[in-house]
């Protein structure tokens, strides 16, 4: 038997920069077109296309079940009209698979939805320690005025099916009303 070498990797746990990461995926307001709640918000911010997040991953842990992967997420803050600037959101492809998120700073809101269409949100800041459940769809959302950046750790096999989402969204929108975020229905969305 051979066994897979331990090691260790250096996150920063305020900026959630990750030095060594092997992948660093950013997602600009075009990948994530049609997603906002207003289209004519969207549109008119689409000429400077804005860096809306990004995704630092620690590993390339195989993707099997037992192993572990984990990354960082920045957020930066922004709007969309009164939406605040949000991740995809996603079902983990195997569904049952749990996910833990980490606050490192900034102030955000987990948004979380179970297939029936049930919203659950956790608000997040520097060391909160937000428990993903299995079959929960999750999107979080910079809901402050600083860079929101969060840790996951996450099977490896857990995958990613971000369809439904951008199918039909989450049943609730994140805005910000009053200078205060506010959860509102999503006229958009349908069961
Ligand atoms: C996270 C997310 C990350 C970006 O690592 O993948 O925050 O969000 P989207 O994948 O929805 O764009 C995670 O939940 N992994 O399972
Ligand atoms: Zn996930």
């Amino acid at each position: 038997m051979t066994y897979m070498p331990p090691f260790t990797k250096l996150v920063d746990l305020q900026a959630g920069i990750i030095p060594d990461a092997v992948m660093v995926q950013r997602r600009y307001l075009a990948d994530l077109k049609g997603l906002f709640a207003d289209p004519a918000a969207e549109a008119a911010l689409m000429a400077d296309n804005p860096l809306l997040y990004e995704v630092q991953e620690a590993t390339e842990n195989p993707i099997e079940e037992g192993q572990l992967r984990y990354s960082t997420t920045i957020i930066y803050p922004g709007k969309v009209g009164d939406e605040y600037f949000f991740t995809k959101g996603h079902f983990h492809a195997k569904g049952d698979r749990a996910e833990l998120y980490l606050g490192l700073s900034g102030q955000g809101y987990l948004l979380l939805m179970s297939p029936e269409g049930e919203i659950n949100v956790q608000p997040m800041k520097t060391g909160s320690a937000a428990y993903v459940p299995p079959y929960w769809a999750h999107r979080t959302i910079n809901v402050g005025s600083e860079n929101f950046v969060f840790f996951a750790c996450y099977p490896a096999d857990a995958g990613y099916d971000y369809a439904s989402i951008a199918q039909k969204g989450f049943s609730s929108l994140v805005v910000e009303q009053n200078g205060h975020p506010q959860l509102i229905p999503n006229p958009k969305w349908a069961k």
